[in-house]
């Protein structure tokens, strides 16, 4: 229900964005400018305001040795990385911290991301089997990750990907057929209960904005440090309700629907990759 409101909202976001780009470039150029020029401006004034201020910086280590993948924390790797706080409430009433408590670290090789995330939630809860279905109204781990950093929307396209990782650990996007698809050979996830906790690691290829669906043998990029890219973690917690209860995110939005962030890149945080400390 919630998504297909959104949906409607989203149409309108993107035909304001279009709207405010034309106008500056023609405000600075005027109607006798070449369309090259024209073109040019507008991308580099569609550009500018794609990020919205205030995002988080996240720093990640280099990993010397990948981590496990398997929902067991004990990895050198992660020892080096700090915590990032998963404390932002986009939906739902105010939760008790037996309710709901995240915090995720990240670490790289060349090859991918890998994040440590940390959850405490009282009752795991799994409503729809077919990973397709509402699958943001079940207990699932968001992690939305930008290539280039470039902010803007990524809806329909792959400008940047929102991967719902269920606890059947598929991950799930909408495809640029504007249908739910898995996208589960980006992502290997892996948790275990720990104590009163649920640790969960997850290792992600990256792929940038040329990403195509159903093209064969596309390689994810090569990571180095230094690299710059655009980053979010969030989780729907619900505990036995029709639709999920709470949506808690990394970063915070001040303006306008806060749970938006599976359309627009803008809202992501800067993800640092360092060189190992
Ligand atoms: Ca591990
Ligand atoms: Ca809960
Ligand atoms: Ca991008
Ligand atoms: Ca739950």
């Amino acid at each position: 229900m919630g998504r297909a409101v959104n949906h409607t909202k989203a149409v309108t976001a993107r035909a304001g964005i279009s709207a405010r780009s034309g106008g500056t470039a023609g405000a600075h150029f005027g109607r006798v400018a070449g369309a090259a020029v024209l073109m040019l401006t507008a991308s580099w004034a569609g550009a500018a305001d794609r990020q919205v201020m205030g995002r988080t910086e996240y720093r990640a280590p280099r990993a010397a040795i990948a981590p496990v993948v398997d929902g067991v924390a004990g990895d050198a790797a992660w020892s080096a990385a700090p915590w990032h706080e998963i404390d932002q409430r986009w939906l739902g009433p105010e939760y008790g911290s037996d309710d709901f408590q995240g915090r995720f670290k990240v670490v790289w090789t060349p090859e991918r991301i890998y994040l440590l995330v940390e959850i405490v939630d009282d009752i795991l809860y799994d409503r729809h089997r077919n990973p397709l279905t509402r699958y943001w109204d079940d207990d699932c781990l968001e992690i939305f990750l930008d290539e280039d950093f470039s902010g803007g929307d990524h809806q329909y396209n792959h400008n940047a990907f929102a991967y719902h990782v269920s606890l059947d650990n598929q991950a799930i996007d909408i495809g640029t057929d504007r249908a739910a698809r898995s996208y589960s050979s980006h992502v290997q996830s892996r948790w275990r209960q720990q104590d009163d906790k649920v640790v969960w690691e997850l290792a992600i290829d990256v792929h940038p904005d040329s990403y195509r669906d159903d093209a064969p043998d596309q390689q994810p990029v090569r990571l180095s440090a230094g690299k710059v890219m655009g980053l979010m973690v969030a989780y729907c917690d619900n505990d036995g309700s029709e639709l999920r209860e709470n949506f808690v995110g990394s970063e915070p939005v001040h303006q306008g629907k806060k749970d938006r962030g599976w359309i627009d890149a803008g809202l992501f945080g800067k993800l640092i990759l360092d060189e190992a400390p």
